[in-house]
This record gives structure tokens, sequence and C-alpha cells, in this order.
């Protein structure tokens, strides 16, 4: 038999894609993935607030569900949706949309998580969810928009992947593994939080029912079918809807001991474990168990990842100083490493706007040079990241008690050599780079299990991801003392701060 196609939704913050994985289980199995469509993702600010473009991105969609009947001449298989996290809409009584989605870097949320601290005390918040501190988790978010009016009028809250799947299917669901990204998930049950919930006067009825990874969540409503020249039943089934947690069950690892860093927009960069990790000491490194595909818990920590070099690049851009991706690379290369850094953990960096300046302020918190010029920031940048990963990798071991032997290097960053070799530099241990698109192949393979064209659980379906890839290994060099004094000066900032 031909293998099927399945389709992936998979919208990042910077741009999003509908990609189709050919997928069978014949034999030793097949997996290829195609690339139909990319649009860009650009918030929009107004009257004040910053906003997703919600039904450009949705535009988006169906245009990619379109080409991809066309290009495979047949309806998919399947259709899988994953974004970023924290966000949603809210939809009234005739269940239409009340405004345009929120973006976590609005700074409704500012000072928002102090209020809630003095209700609910951080310590007993991580007890109840194992969630780290991020100034825009869903629930800081609810609990700030306490008095809108918008909220009141609200019958549904539907996370973002969950109001896509809506709009296609017609069908309200709440996908466990972006659920858990919303402070309001306890990671032992995997189910809601109420108690957290009820002390913050958070309503849990605007939730949808949770479904898990691998649920049926509909079928394509006929006038999508009608608007992308489909032909139905086309089966809509819920994934890793995280795109973190789909990125993840796509790190083509074979065995534990291994941690990852998926990065693009961000970097999130830990391990995959069984259980949460719930102590102190772990709330204190600010580390985060989401959950994951298959009964796993994601441990890891959120680092500012690429949207440095992003805003950056949007800067230059504007004041002319701007060039290539692909050259700026190359001339950040040769620029001396580890002569400015940054903490790439630092929340400063959340909101958006002039980012060579906070990136120079920062290197002057550190008391380190002060980069100058594109290449110069860019190599800052780049570093910095590394330094993160290392922290976050160490970190994670010590706090978890598993050690690792390889770094996955995931997502849009896997492109980017110099990230990966300082990577590998920073952490002393090999990166293995791809897939860069992790989250799509995650949201295929977790649909095509599903509809029974392939079998296992996450070591199998890695073991076929291996077998579909040709990852490139970076052998950790260079001087581990410079990296070890980078390391220190940042911990020295960071306690000062
Ligand atoms: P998101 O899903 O958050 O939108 P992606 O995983 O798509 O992010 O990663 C986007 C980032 O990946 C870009 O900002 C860029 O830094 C990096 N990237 C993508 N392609 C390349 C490339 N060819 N070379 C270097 N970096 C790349
Ligand atoms: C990455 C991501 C990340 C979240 C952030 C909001 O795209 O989903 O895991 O913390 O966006």
């Amino acid at each position: 038999t031909e293998p099927l196609p399945f389709a992936a939704v998979d919208l990042g913050a910077s741009s999003g894609r509908v990609m189709v994985g050919h997928v069978s289980g014949r034999g030793s199995g097949t997996l290829r993935l195609e690339e139909i469509h990319r649009f860009p993702n650009r918030p929009v600010r107004a009257a004040g607030t910053l906003h997703w473009d919600i039904l450009s991105l949705y535009a988006g969609v169906l245009d990619g569900l379109r080409a991809a009947g066309a290009a495979t001449g047949r309806a998919p298989a399947g259709v899988g949706i994953d974004t970023w996290a924290v966000d949603f809409g809210l939809l009234d009584a005739d269940g239409s949309l009340l405004g345009n989605p929120v973006h976590y870097r609005d700074a409704r949320t500012d000072g928002e998580a102090a209020r809630v601290s003095a209700v609910v005390p951080p310590d007993d918040l991580y007890a109840a969810t194992g969630l780290q501190y991020l100034p825009f988790n869903t629930l800081y978010q609810l609990t700030a928009a306490r008095e809108s009016a918008t909220l009141a009028a609200a019958r549904r809250l539907l996370l973002i992947p969950d109001l896509i799947a809506y709009w296609l299917t017609g069908e309200a669901g709440t996908e466990i593994t972006n659920a858990s990204t919303t402070q309001l998930i306890d990671p032992r049950t995997r189910d809601w939080a109420t108690p957290v919930a009820n002390a913050l006067g958070v309503d849990l009825t605007l939730f949808a029912p949770l479904r898990g990874p691998g649920a049926p969540a509909g079928q394509l409503l006929p006038d999508v079918l009608a608007e992308t020249g489909l032909t139905g039943p086309v089966p809509v089934t819920a994934v890793g809807s995280h795109d973190t947690a789909s990125a993840v069950a796509a790190v083509p690892a074979s065995g534990e001991r291994f941690a990852y860093v998926a990065t693009g927009t961000w970097s999130l960069a830990g391990l995959e474990l069984d259980a949460p990790v719930l102590t102190e000491e772990s709330r204190l490194a600010n580390f985060t168990n989401e959950l994951g595909v298959d009964g796993t818990v994601r441990y890891l920590r959120n680092i500012m990842g690429l949207w440095l070099l992003q805003e950056c690049l949007r800067a230059w851009e504007a004041d002319g100083t701007g060039r290539p991706l692909d050259r700026l690379l190359r001339e950040a290369a040769d620029v001396p490493g580890l002569r400015a850094v940054v903490d790439a953990d630092d929340p400063a960096f959340i909101a958006p706007g002039d980012m060579p300046r906070r990136i120079a302020d920062a290197c002057r918190r550190v008391g380190g040079r002060v980069p100058r010029g594109p290449a110069e920031i860019t190599r800052c940048v780049l570093d910095s990241l590394a330094l993160a990963h290392r922290r976050a990798v160490e970190d994670a071991q010590r706090l978890s008690g598993r050690t690792v032997d390889t770094v996955h290097v995931v997502g849009g960053g896997a492109h980017n050599e110099l990230l990966c070799r300082l990577t590998a530099d920073a952490c002393g241990l090999p990166v293995v780079a791809g897939p860069a698109e992790a989250a799509a192949f995650g949201n295929v393979l977790v649909q095509a299990r599903a509809a029974g064209a392939v079998r296992g659980d996450l070591t199998d379906l890695r073991a076929l991801l291996r077998g579909a890839l040709e990852p490139r290994r970076y052998e950790p060099s260079g001087d581990r003392k410079a990296w070890d004094r980078a390391a220190e000066l940042l911990a020295g900032e960071r306690a000062a701060r």
C-alpha cells in the first residue's frame, strides 16, 4: 500500500506552516515530510494591545489544506494542529470569537504574578501545578482580565490550537499537553488543579473537556471542505497540540540519556521524564513540568531563544543596517567568542522593541564588553543562548537525577550551524541537530499512529524518525575554561539582580 498523507498544521510565533507527512508502517516503515505552505505570523498592536492576527493565520491554514489536496491529489488521511502555548480565544454564547486573542508578550500581565502570589503563595502554586514562573502564563492572563467585559461575556475558552480545530470541525476540546501550560493543571493527576482555580476565581467551566494526543477531534466541516476543495470525510486528530510537545515527541533520540533544546522563537531546554519534579529547588531554578505525549513530562526551562535575534533583525531592517541571516551568521562566526554575554533567561527581554539597545544595556549590567554592530551583537546573542542551553541542561540533570550523554537540538535553530556548534562547546556534549521541523514531525507521527498507519510507543516512533533523517552531529571543542568563566560571570549578575 502507498504511504498515507497526514497534514500537520504548525503555527509558530514567527511563522505558520502546513506540512504533509507521508507515512507507511509497512516493513521498517517510511516517513517523509513535505512543506506545503508557509506564511508569516505578524502580531498587530491595536488600541494599545498586542494581538495575534488569528483570522489571517486561519486563512493560512485553509490555504495550506487546499494546497495539500492539490499537491497530493487527494484529501489528507488526517489533520493535526499544534501551535505556541498559553494563549486563547474567548467565545460568546453563540460560539462567536470575542475579539482577537491577546499576544502573550502584551503588557496586560505586568505585575499580575505579584497579585496572584498574595492569594496563592508561589511555593503552593508550584506544588499544585509544577509550572515555571513566566509572567504570561494563562492563569495570569485570566486573573489580569478579571474585570474585563470580554471575559464576562465569554462562555468558552479555547487555547489557540483548539480554536483552530473548533473552526475546522465545530467540536470543542482542550488538549492536555497545551492545557498543562495554563498553570491550571496538576501534572501528577494530569487533570485540573481545581483548588488553585477556585482560590483565584478562575472559572474552569469555561474550558471544554480535556482530551489527549491521539484522541479524535471531529471532521472537517462542510464549509471547510468547500473552501479547501477537499472531499470528506477528513478526520481531525488531537496531537501534542503544544508545539513544544510535538517537537519533543520528534526528538530523534535512542534511549533515555538525552537532553533536548527545541529552539525557534524560544529555546525550550530540558529532559523528558516519567514523573514531575516538584521540589522547592526545582521551583527556585524555575523549571517547568509541562505534559508530553504518551504520559511523559517535559521538564524544561524557557530560554529567550532566537527571539533575541529576530527582534534585532527587525530593528536593523528599520534602520537600514540589515543584511540576510546567512551572511550575518557567517560574520558572527568570525567574531571572537564570549567577549560579550547576557543572561538569556532574563524576563527583561520578553517585550518587543529596540532589542539591540536592550542587549547592550544587559552587557553593561554583566560588566563585560558592549558589542557594536550586527555581527558582534549576533555573536553575543548566540554565545549567550549557548550558555543558557548549558545551564538548563546542567540544572535539569542535577534536579532530576537523570544524566545525559547527548543534546538534541530541534526546531528552526537546528539550521543555525554556529548556534549548534556553540551549544556543543558550551555543554561539553555532542549535539545532534535536526529535524528543524520537529513539531510537524511529532504532529504527523501521533496522528498516523492514531489512524493505525504506524504502531508503537515513542521509542518506536523515534526509530522510524531516525530512519528518515540525516541529522548533523557536532562534537564539543574549544576552551572549556572560557565557557566556565562566562557562566560564572552570568551567575554573579543573576545573583545580584
Ligand atoms: P517558531 O516555530 O517559534 O516560529 P522556528 O522553529 O520556525 O520558530 O524557528 C525560527 C528561527 O529559526 C528563525 O528565527 C531563525 O533564527 C532560525 N532559522 C530558520 N531557518 C534558518 C536558516 N536557514 N539558517 C539559520 N537559522 C534559521
Ligand atoms: C514555543 C512555545 C513555548 C511557550 C511559548 C509561549 O513556541 O510554545 O513552549 O512557552 O511558545
